[in-house]
Parts: structure tokens; sequence; C-alpha cells
């Protein structure tokens, strides 16, 4: 939380939030919009900026999975990081994903991926995001939003961890071509 205007334009009481969205089912494309739109117009909620749109390998235990399309975004919210979740689950049933489908393909994925500098050990809500240092397909669209932002846990930069998890290989990301999403969630 900051305590009033700053240089990044956060108004008071908000914080900036980095989002992981994701679909592996489904129309992808159209369910990241629709997610996106619906995150935008949540009460409480200001987009701020959207990654491209990026085709990439299922990574995870269990079979093999269609790929996914994944971008990141950043809002500036008042909710506290509970109520945000709590809006963003609501969000994934309306667009068709029946709860507990962990590990399954889903039309719409959405994860809070960073919540400021707040660090959140919960039994279902862990920030930053437990599995982000080791994921291309979160690191590489949020490198696109700012390669130095500062991961809080660890003190680094995501644009040093992609650096990282790039020399280490691993399954294929790509940008989709032409794939974007309007900042402010008007296509969706
Ligand atoms: N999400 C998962 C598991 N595996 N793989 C890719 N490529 N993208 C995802 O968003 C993803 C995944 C669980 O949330
Ligand atoms: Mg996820
Ligand atoms: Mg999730």
């Amino acid at each position: 939380m900051t305590l009033g205007p700053d240089p990044a334009g956060r108004r008071h009481g908000e914080a900036t939030v980095a989002l992981g969205l994701g679909s592996n089912l489904g129309d992808r494309l159209s369910s990241l919009r629709h997610g996106w739109a619906a995150v935008c117009a949540l009460a409480g909620v200001r987009p701020l900026d959207r990654s491209g749109i990026w085709e990439t390998a299922y990574v995870g235990p269990g079979g093999p999975q269609p790929p996914y399309l994944n971008a990141c975004a950043r809002i500036a919210t008042s909710l506290e990081p509970r109520e945000l979740l709590a809006a963003l689950q609501r969000i994934e049933r309306g667009c068709g994903r029946p709860p507990a489908t962990h590990l399954q393909p889903r039309p719409l994925d959405l994860d809070i991926l960073l919540f400021g500098d707040r660090l959140v050990r919960e039994p279902d809500l862990v920030i930053p995001h437990p599995r982000l240092r080791d994921r291309a397909f979160v690191l590489e669209p949020l490198a696109e939003l700012d390669p130095g932002l500062i991961l809080p846990d660890s003190g680094l930069t995501v644009g040093a961890v992609r650096a990282i998890i790039r020399a280490a290989g691993g399954p294929p990301v790509r940008p989709l071509p032409g794939g974007t999403l309007a900042w402010d969630g008007s296509d969706g």
C-alpha cells in the first residue's frame, strides 16, 4: 500500500498487482480477452498495462495437455489480496471453469503473481506466486511489462530470473503473432 500519490501514479490506498492469465481449453484467445475485460471491470481495479500474448507448451505433472495462451497484466487496486482472489475465482467460474480443476485443462486461469511488495503465506494463497521463478510462460510476458520489477521474496529482478530460465532451456514459449489484449479490456 502507498500513502498517497506516487511517481507510478498510484492513488491513495492502491497497490500495483501483477496477474498471470492463461487458457488451454476452448477458444483460448476469446477466453483471455474476456477474462482481462472482466478484471478491468471489477470495482476497485484500474488496468495499468498488459503484455503480448504468448503460446506456451504445457508445464506440469500429469499427461500431456494442449498448449496454453499466456499473458501478464498489471492493475492498480484498492482490494485486499483475498478480495482480489475471490473476484478472480468468480471470473474463472463465469468463463466456464468448474471449481477444483487444478492440473486439468481450463478455459481461464487468473493468478496473482505479485501484490506490491507484500508477502502472503497462507494455505490457499501464496504471493509472490510460488512457481513464478521457474516458469518461462510467466517470466517472458512479465519481463515485457518491466524487466526491472523486483521479486520481493528474493530481491532479484524479473529480467535476471528470466535470464536464468532462458539459460536452463525448457519447454518452448513464443509470442503469438498479432496476439494482443486491449489495454483496458475493451475488446473482451
Ligand atoms: N498453468 C498451470 C500448469 N501449467 N503451463 C503453461 N504453459 N501455462 C500455464 O498457464 C500453466 C501451465 C497451472 O496453473
Ligand atoms: Mg496458474
Ligand atoms: Mg490459478
